[in-house]
């Protein structure tokens, strides 16, 4: 009685280990995924696509297929989100500030002087206010992955060292195309321009703009110090990447495919943020090495700063709504502690 018994099982074992072979079979379709992104491939945005696209290959046996285009080579931030709208691009990786023509809630990251380290940042982008921003991309034909750190921005020009709010005067800064900046910006005194980042170092170059702001990251990868000469540490803004792909594209994958870039994403945003505070660490010396006149603004200043930005912040207040503006803050005190 015992081994017809033990026969059945077997073969039901083997039926059934059959059957989910095929079920894994069709789940993973070949695919080729083409991944857009900014900055060089010599930078942290291009060494965490990298690995993405080596975790995702290892995952599916490397039927999905990761291609990345660094240096805006499928054009800026704007460019690549309406075309993961449209369906003509499935993945990218760029500021939360290029979306909010798309997704208001998002002006809620680009508040002056938001956070105040990188911890607290994550706890309020990983937690349950910052999944809320990102599923609201959905309605508008995004998914939203992940954040990533691009890190705290800072000022470099060509006219004088900033150490005095005044000293912004008549400065003419390439800002992001983002409302919340250019207000910033303007409150401060400086001529705020909005540029997409991929015109930004010809614009330097050639005089156009007089300064930018960016983390010191940014600063060093995009070759920026060729083209500047005064770098002046403010840590004004802390607004994040966001790792975004083609809702239509998306709909249409297996659950199975779904969970191994939700993976990958996640894996790539651990080994980003890690290596985007490295190389922070030691950007500024190099900086320094290349010739930037570096200098500080003391707490007074930074006091001084956040009063004359707080039309920016009424800004955000209004284009996102108090309740969520409000909801930000709590997370944000939580994680401060
Ligand atoms: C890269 C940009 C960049 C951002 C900017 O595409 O535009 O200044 O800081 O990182 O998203």
């Amino acid at each position: 009685m015992k081994r017809p018994f033990i026969a059945l099982l077997t073969s039901a074992l083997l039926c059934s280990s059959l059957v989910t072979a095929n079920v894994q079979a069709e789940e993973i379709r070949s695919r080729m995924i083409r991944f857009g992104y900014g900055l060089n491939e010599n930078s942290n945005q291009g060494r965490a696509v990298k690995l993405f696209a080596e975790e995702v290959a290892r995952a599916s046996d490397g039927k999905l297929k990761v291609r990345a285009f660094g240096a805006a080579s499928l054009g800026s931030d704007d460019q690549m989100q309406r075309a993961l709208i449209g369906g003509a691009q499935e993945i990218m990786v760029g500021s939360t500030a290029t979306l909010v023509g798309i997704s208001k809630e998002m002006a809620v990251w680009d508040t002056p002087f938001l956070f105040s380290s990188a911890q607290q940042a994550d706890a309020v982008l990983d937690g349950p206010v910052g999944r809320e921003i990102m599923d609201k991309l959905e309605e508008k034909g995004l998914v939203g992955l992940v954040y990533w750190e691009n890190g705290f921005r800072n000022l470099t020009n060509n006219v004088r060292p900033v150490t005095r709010l005044e000293e912004f005067s008549g400065i003419k800064l390439r800002v992001m195309p983002n409302p919340v900046f250019l207000e910033t910006f303007r409150m401060m005194g400086a001529n705020a321009l909005p540029l997409p980042f991929s015109e930004l170092f010809t614009a330097l170059e050639t005089r156009a703009v007089d300064g930018q702001e960016n983390p010191f990251n940014t600063i060093l990868t995009s070759r920026f110090y060729e083209v500047q000469k005064y770098l002046t540490v403010t840590n004004h803004a802390y607004s994040p990447w966001i790792v975004t792909v083609s809702k239509r594209w998306w709909d249409k994958l297996s659950a199975t495919e779904q969970g191994i870039l939700l993976e990958a994403a996640r894996k790539a945003r651990d080994f980003e943020r890690l290596d985007t505070r490295e190389e922070a660490q030691r950007a500024l010396a190099e900086l320094q090495a290349k010739g930037m006149q570096v200098n500080e603004i003391d707490a007074g200043e930074v006091r001084r700063m956040r009063e004359k930005a707080a039309p920016a912040v009424q800004k955000v207040i209004d284009t996102v709504g108090r309740e969520l503006f409000e909801k930000v803050q709590q997370e944000a005190e939580k994680a401060a502690l």
